[in-house]
C-alpha cells in the first residue's frame, strides 16, 4: 500500500504540482504531463489501458487553474477550459519522477537483473512437465532464462512436436525462413552449417534478421555416442572482459557494421542481407545484444581497406575470450532434454561428430521473441506474486 496524500500544492505559475506524502517524501509531476494522462473517460480509454487524447489536442504550455486534494487518496485538478482529471495516489506514486522511483519502475518492467558466469556455470534444470503445468514452475523457468541466460528443461519426450507446445506455453514462436521450427540434422546439400556434421564455433542465430530471435530452444530427440557437446558462454560476461583488456577492440566491435547475408531456400526461398554490429550497447556503454555468426558474415565488407585488418584483430581478442577455459561451459544434451536461452546474450558452438548414411544426431529446434517471453513472465509473475 502506498501513503496517502498529505498536502497538495500548485508550483512554478501552475506548471507543477508538488505532492506532499504522509511520509513526509514529495513528488512533483509537470503539468502537461498531467494533462496528457489525465484519466477520464474522455482522455483514456480503460479497456484499452490507453489513451484518446489526441496529440493535436494537447497544449504543451498548459498550467492548471486549480488543484485540490479530494481526499488523502485522491487529487483533482481543474484546468483552464474547465475540463476536471483525477489522479489516484497510488497511480501517482508509481509515476513519480525521481530518479530512484524511475529506476525502481524501469526494473520492474524490464527485469534487468543479469547473474554473469563461465565455465563454474552450475546449468538451471527444470522438469519439461512442471514448466508445461505449473505456474510457479514456468515462473521460476523464464525468471532464470531473463537473469542467467540459459535454463535446461529436462524429460521431454523424444519426438518432434514438444517445442511447439513449448511455443503455445508462452504464447507463439518466431516463424523464420527455416520454418516454424526446424530439424537440425546432417542433410545433404545442407543449406546451413549448422546442417552437416561439422564443429559450429561460438555464434548466435540469425544475426542476419534486422531483428534477431531473442529467445532460442534446442530440443534434443537423438544424440551421438561420440561427439556432439554443447558449448555455452555468457556474452554480456565476456563483453565486460573486453571493455576492461582491450577497449580499443571493444569500442571497434561495438561501432562496426558488419555485412551478414543468407541466400537459399527452406520454409520459402529468401535473399536476406542485413548490417550489424557484433556488440549492440546500451547509451551507457553497456552491452545489450551480440550478432555473431560466422557463417553468415559475408565476404562483402562494407568499410575502408584500411580498417579492415584492425577489425579482424579486434574479432580475434573477442573469439579468443569466448573461447577461453575460465568463460565456456561444455555438456552433452540428452535426448529428451529442451536447452532454452537468450541469443542476445549467450553464445552456443557444438563439437563436430563422424559423419554416416544414419541420422545419428537430430535436434529439433525454434525461435521465440523476447516481446512474447517478457510478457508471459510479466503475467505470470502477476499471478504467481498475486499483485499488480
Ligand atoms: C544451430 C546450432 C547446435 C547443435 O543449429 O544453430 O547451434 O548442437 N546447433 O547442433
Ligand atoms: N538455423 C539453425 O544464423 C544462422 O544461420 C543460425 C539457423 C539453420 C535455423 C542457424
Ligand atoms: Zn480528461
Ligand atoms: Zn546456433
Amino acid at each position: 500500500m502506498s501513503p496517502g496524500i498529505q498536502a497538495v500544492e500548485a508550483l512554478d505559475a501552475g506548471h507543477f504540482v508538488r505532492v506532499e506524502w504522509e511520509d513526509g517524501s514529495e513528488s512533483r509531476y509537470p503539468c502537461v504531463w498531467l494533462r496528457d494522462n489525465c484519466q477520464c473517460p474522455l482522455c483514456f480509454l480503460p479497456s484499452a489501458g490507453a489513451r484518446r487524447l489526441l496529440f493535436e489536442d494537447l497544449d504543451v504550455n498548459i498550467a492548471l487553474k486549480e488543484v485540490a486534494l479530494a481526499d488523502r487518496k485522491k487529487i483533482s485538478i481543474t484546468w483552464p477550459d474547465e475540463h476536471t482529471s483525477e489522479y489516484e495516489a497510488e497511480w501517482l506514486k508509481k509515476r513519480c519522477f525521481s530518479a530512484e522511483a524511475r529506476a525502481e519502475m524501469q526494473a520492474d518492467l524490464f527485469l534487468p537483473e543479469r547473474q554473469y558466469w563461465g565455465s563454474d556455470l552450475q546449468l538451471p534444470k527444470i522438469p519439461f512437465e512442471e514448466v508445461m503445468y505449473n505456474d510457479d514452475s514456468a515462473y521460476k523457468w523464464l525468471c532464470t532464462l531473463k537473469k542467467v541466460g540459459i535454463v535446461l528443461l529436462t524429460g521431454a519426450a523424444t519426438r518432434q512436436g514438444e517445442l511447439i507446445k513449448l511455443g503455445h506455453r508462452i504464447g507463439f514462436l518466431r516463424l523464420t525462413f527455416y520454418g516454424p521450427t526446424w530439424q537440425v540434422q546432417d542433410k545433404a546439400d545442407a543449406n546451413n552449417v549448422a546442417y552437416t556434421t561439422g564443429k559450429l564455433c561460438f555464434h548466435t542465430d540469425y544475426p542476419v534478421l534486422h531483428h534477431p530471435p531473442g529467445v532460442q530452444f534446442l530440443h534434443c530427440i537423438k544424440q551421438t555416442a561420440a561427439g556432439g557437446e554443447s558449448e555455452v558462454v555468457d556474452g554480456f560476461h565476456v563483453c565486460n572482459k573486453l571493455k576492461k583488456q582491450n577497449p580499443e577492440a571493444y569500442q571497434i566491435l561495438s561501432s562496426t557494421a558488419v555485412d551478414y547475408t543468407d541466400v537459399g531456400v527452406d520454409y520459402c526461398d529468401f535473399a536476406v542481407h542485413c548490417k550489424q554490429r557484433i556488440i549492440d550497447i546500451d547509451s551507457r556503454g553497456q552491452a545489450v545484444r551480440i550478432n555473431y555468426n560466422n557463417a553468415t558474415r559475408a565476404a562483402v565488407f562494407d568499410i575502408p581497406a584500411e580498417k579492415v585488418r584492425p577489425f579482424y584483430a579486434a574479432l580475434k581478442e573477442f573469439n579468443d575470450l569466448l573461447n577461453s577455459a575460465e568463460h565456456k561451459f561444455t555438456y552433452k544434451l540428452k535426448p529428451g532434454d529442451i536447452v532454452t536461452f537468450d541469443n542476445w546474450r549467450v553464445l552456443h558452438g557444438r563439437q563436430s561428430y563422424p559423419s554416416g548414411s544414419e541420422v545419428t544426431r537430430h535436434l529439433e529446434g525454434a525461435y521465440a521473441d523476447w516481446d512474447v517471453v517478457l510478457s508471459r513472465l510479466r503475467l505470470l509473475r502477476k499471478r504467481v506474486l498475486n499483485r499488480d
